[in-house]
Protein backbone atom coordinates (compact mmCIF):
# COMPACT_ATOMS: atom_id res chain seq x y z
CA UNK A 1 0.00 0.00 0.00
CA UNK A 2 1.27 3.51 -1.44
CA UNK A 3 1.85 5.84 1.90
CA UNK A 4 1.29 9.43 1.12
CA UNK A 5 1.47 12.06 2.96
CA UNK A 6 -1.01 15.21 1.75
CA UNK A 7 -1.76 18.02 3.94
CA UNK A 8 -2.29 20.44 0.92
CA UNK A 9 0.05 23.15 2.76
CA UNK A 10 0.27 24.82 -0.33
CA UNK A 11 4.76 24.74 -0.05
CA UNK A 12 3.87 26.54 3.94
CA UNK A 13 6.29 24.99 6.54
CA UNK A 14 5.01 22.40 9.04
CA UNK A 15 4.33 24.89 11.74
CA UNK A 16 1.13 24.61 13.29
CA UNK A 17 0.21 28.26 12.42
CA UNK A 18 1.09 27.89 8.80
CA UNK A 19 -0.90 25.07 8.23
CA UNK A 20 -4.01 26.59 10.02
CA UNK A 21 -6.33 27.83 7.81
CA UNK A 22 -7.95 31.43 8.36
CA UNK A 23 -10.01 32.16 11.44
CA UNK A 24 -9.56 27.90 12.86
CA UNK A 25 -8.22 26.42 15.58
CA UNK A 26 -5.88 23.11 16.31
CA UNK A 27 -8.72 20.59 18.04
CA UNK A 28 -5.53 18.33 19.07
CA UNK A 29 -6.37 15.24 19.84
CA UNK A 30 -10.33 15.59 20.04
CA UNK A 31 -12.30 14.26 16.77
CA UNK A 32 -15.47 16.05 17.48
CA UNK A 33 -18.71 14.75 15.76
CA UNK A 34 -20.78 16.83 13.50
CA UNK A 35 -24.13 14.92 11.94
CA UNK A 36 -26.93 16.76 11.15
CA UNK A 37 -29.33 13.56 11.97
CA UNK A 38 -29.30 10.56 13.27
CA UNK A 39 -26.24 7.90 12.94
CA UNK A 40 -27.68 5.10 10.31
CA UNK A 41 -27.48 1.38 10.81
CA UNK A 42 -26.17 0.02 7.49
CA UNK A 43 -25.28 -3.95 8.08
CA UNK A 44 -22.24 -4.56 5.39
CA UNK A 45 -24.18 -7.35 3.43
CA UNK A 46 -27.06 -5.16 2.11
CA UNK A 47 -23.90 -1.82 1.65
CA UNK A 48 -23.32 -1.14 -1.71
CA UNK A 49 -21.82 2.11 -3.45
CA UNK A 50 -22.55 3.36 -7.08
CA UNK A 51 -22.00 5.71 -9.77
CA UNK A 52 -24.44 7.02 -11.62
CA UNK A 53 -25.23 9.34 -14.47
CA UNK A 54 -28.97 11.01 -14.93
CA UNK A 55 -30.24 8.00 -16.13
CA UNK A 56 -28.24 5.10 -15.81
CA UNK A 57 -26.26 3.36 -12.92
CA UNK A 58 -22.93 3.07 -14.36
CA UNK A 59 -20.88 1.13 -11.76
CA UNK A 60 -21.95 -0.86 -8.12
CA UNK A 61 -19.91 -2.63 -5.61
CA UNK A 62 -21.07 -4.97 -2.91
CA UNK A 63 -18.88 -4.35 0.35
CA UNK A 64 -16.25 -7.41 -0.22
CA UNK A 65 -15.94 -6.04 -4.23
CA UNK A 66 -15.13 -2.50 -2.77
CA UNK A 67 -12.23 -4.08 0.12
CA UNK A 68 -10.57 -5.86 -3.19
CA UNK A 69 -10.21 -2.62 -4.87
CA UNK A 70 -6.67 -0.99 -4.98
CA UNK A 71 -6.13 0.89 -1.68
CA UNK A 72 -4.27 3.93 -0.68
CA UNK A 73 -3.35 5.47 2.65
CA UNK A 74 -3.67 9.11 3.32
CA UNK A 75 -2.60 11.75 5.95
CA UNK A 76 -4.10 14.93 5.95
CA UNK A 77 -4.80 17.78 8.07
CA UNK A 78 -8.80 18.69 8.04
CA UNK A 79 -10.92 21.84 8.63
CA UNK A 80 -14.30 22.34 9.87
CA UNK A 81 -16.49 24.81 9.21
CA UNK A 82 -17.31 24.66 12.95
CA UNK A 83 -13.54 26.71 12.67
CA UNK A 84 -12.04 23.24 14.46
CA UNK A 85 -9.41 21.96 12.17
CA UNK A 86 -7.13 18.61 13.16
CA UNK A 87 -3.76 18.07 11.61
CA UNK A 88 -2.32 14.58 10.12
CA UNK A 89 -5.32 12.49 10.57
CA UNK A 90 -4.59 9.29 9.17
CA UNK A 91 -7.08 7.25 6.47
CA UNK A 92 -7.32 4.89 4.00
CA UNK A 93 -9.63 3.46 1.19
CA UNK A 94 -9.80 4.09 -2.56
CA UNK A 95 -9.33 6.79 -4.61
CA UNK A 96 -12.44 8.60 -6.44
CA UNK A 97 -10.03 8.39 -9.48
CA UNK A 98 -10.23 4.49 -9.00
CA UNK A 99 -14.40 4.60 -8.86
CA UNK A 100 -15.65 7.29 -11.23
CA UNK A 101 -13.21 5.29 -13.77
CA UNK A 102 -13.86 7.02 -17.37
CA UNK A 103 -16.79 9.22 -16.58
CA UNK A 104 -19.17 10.79 -19.55
CA UNK A 105 -17.45 13.47 -21.41
CA UNK A 106 -20.29 16.28 -20.36
CA UNK A 107 -19.69 15.68 -16.37
CA UNK A 108 -18.75 18.36 -14.57
CA UNK A 109 -19.91 18.52 -10.95
CA UNK A 110 -20.84 15.36 -8.60
CA UNK A 111 -23.69 15.01 -6.37
CA UNK A 112 -22.83 12.21 -3.32
CA UNK A 113 -25.67 11.22 -1.43
CA UNK A 114 -25.64 9.10 1.87
CA UNK A 115 -27.74 7.00 4.25
CA UNK A 116 -30.33 9.14 5.91
CA UNK A 117 -30.54 11.66 2.73
CA UNK A 118 -27.55 13.75 3.23
CA UNK A 119 -26.26 15.04 -0.21
CA UNK A 120 -23.13 17.37 -1.17
CA UNK A 121 -22.61 18.79 -4.42
CA UNK A 122 -18.66 18.80 -6.01
CA UNK A 123 -17.00 19.42 -8.99
CA UNK A 124 -15.23 17.20 -10.87
CA UNK A 125 -11.77 18.34 -11.30
CA UNK A 126 -11.63 18.54 -7.18
CA UNK A 127 -12.35 14.94 -6.88
CA UNK A 128 -10.37 13.77 -9.20
CA UNK A 129 -6.28 13.30 -9.31
CA UNK A 130 -5.63 12.23 -6.33
CA UNK A 131 -7.75 14.68 -4.33
CA UNK A 132 -10.69 12.49 -2.99
CA UNK A 133 -11.01 9.43 -1.26
CA UNK A 134 -13.97 6.65 -0.05
CA UNK A 135 -12.28 5.89 3.55
CA UNK A 136 -13.35 3.17 5.58
CA UNK A 137 -10.50 3.36 7.85
CA UNK A 138 -9.21 5.73 10.73
CA UNK A 139 -6.17 5.32 12.17
CA UNK A 140 -5.85 2.21 11.32
CA UNK A 141 -9.17 1.05 12.68
CA UNK A 142 -12.46 0.72 11.17
CA UNK A 143 -14.03 3.90 10.70
CA UNK A 144 -16.61 4.45 13.03
CA UNK A 145 -19.98 4.66 12.53
CA UNK A 146 -20.81 8.24 14.19
CA UNK A 147 -17.62 9.58 11.87
CA UNK A 148 -19.28 7.79 9.01
CA UNK A 149 -18.63 4.12 9.05
CA UNK A 150 -18.64 1.80 7.18
CA UNK A 151 -17.72 4.52 4.62
CA UNK A 152 -17.31 8.20 3.94
CA UNK A 153 -15.47 11.23 1.55
CA UNK A 154 -12.68 12.36 2.65
CA UNK A 155 -12.37 15.54 0.57
CA UNK A 156 -9.67 16.47 2.89
CA UNK A 157 -9.01 20.64 0.38
CA UNK A 158 -12.53 21.43 1.19
CA UNK A 159 -14.51 22.23 4.78
CA UNK A 160 -15.23 18.80 6.16
CA UNK A 161 -19.19 19.21 5.50
CA UNK A 162 -18.11 18.35 1.77
CA UNK A 163 -16.99 14.77 3.22
CA UNK A 164 -19.98 13.10 3.39
CA UNK A 165 -20.77 10.55 5.60
CA UNK A 166 -22.14 6.94 5.05
CA UNK A 167 -22.00 7.91 1.76
CA UNK A 168 -23.92 5.57 -0.73
CA UNK A 169 -23.79 6.99 -4.47
CA UNK A 170 -22.18 9.77 -6.62
CA UNK A 171 -24.51 11.09 -9.66
CA UNK A 172 -22.05 12.34 -12.54
CA UNK A 173 -23.46 15.73 -13.53
CA UNK A 174 -23.62 18.31 -16.30
CA UNK A 175 -24.29 21.42 -14.05
CA UNK A 176 -24.06 21.99 -10.72
CA UNK A 177 -26.87 20.91 -7.98
CA UNK A 178 -26.26 22.43 -4.43
CA UNK A 179 -26.34 19.96 -1.92
CA UNK A 180 -28.25 20.09 1.95
CA UNK A 181 -26.18 22.56 3.35
CA UNK A 182 -25.24 24.53 0.42
CA UNK A 183 -29.16 24.55 -0.13
CA UNK A 184 -29.08 25.83 3.78
CA UNK A 185 -26.86 28.70 3.62
CA UNK A 186 -23.13 27.43 3.56
CA UNK A 187 -20.68 27.84 0.52
CA UNK A 188 -21.46 26.47 -2.75
CA UNK A 189 -17.45 25.60 -3.24
CA UNK A 190 -15.99 25.36 0.61
CA UNK A 191 -12.64 26.07 0.37
CA UNK A 192 -10.95 26.82 4.01
CA UNK A 193 -7.90 28.91 2.62
CA UNK A 194 -9.72 31.56 1.53
CA UNK A 195 -12.97 31.03 3.92
CA UNK A 196 -15.39 30.03 1.64
CA UNK A 197 -17.58 29.46 4.65
CA UNK A 198 -21.52 30.71 4.10
CA UNK A 199 -22.84 31.52 0.59
CA UNK A 200 -22.09 35.45 -0.44
CA UNK A 201 -18.18 34.98 1.51
N1 LIG B 1 -24.10 12.08 5.92
C1 LIG B 1 -23.59 13.14 6.55
N2 LIG B 1 -22.33 13.49 6.28
C2 LIG B 1 -21.77 14.54 6.90
C3 LIG B 1 -22.51 15.31 7.84
C4 LIG B 1 -23.84 14.91 8.10
O1 LIG B 1 -24.56 15.53 8.91
N3 LIG B 1 -24.34 13.81 7.45
N4 LIG B 1 -21.94 16.41 8.45
C5 LIG B 1 -20.82 17.04 7.74
C6 LIG B 1 -20.13 18.02 8.55
S1 LIG B 1 -20.86 19.53 8.74
C7 LIG B 1 -18.89 17.77 9.07
S2 LIG B 1 -17.99 18.98 9.85
C8 LIG B 1 -18.31 16.42 9.03
C9 LIG B 1 -18.10 15.93 10.44
O2 LIG B 1 -17.48 14.69 10.42
P1 LIG B 1 -17.17 14.01 11.82
O3 LIG B 1 -18.48 13.86 12.53
O4 LIG B 1 -16.52 12.71 11.49
O5 LIG B 1 -16.25 14.95 12.55
O6 LIG B 1 -19.12 15.47 8.35
C10 LIG B 1 -19.83 15.99 7.25
N5 LIG B 1 -20.49 14.89 6.61
MO1 LIG C 1 -19.12 20.91 9.67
Amino acid sequence: MTVLSRGFRRGRSDRADDRLPPGQYDVGDAFPVLSAGPTPQTRLERWDFSVHDQTDELRRWTWDEFRALPREAVSVDIHCVTTWSKFDTRWEGVSLDTLLGDVPGTTRYILAASDGGYTTNLPLDEVTAGRAWLVDTYEGQPLAPEHGGPARLLVPHLYFWKSAKWVRRLTLLPYDEPGFWETFGYHNHGDPWREERYSGD
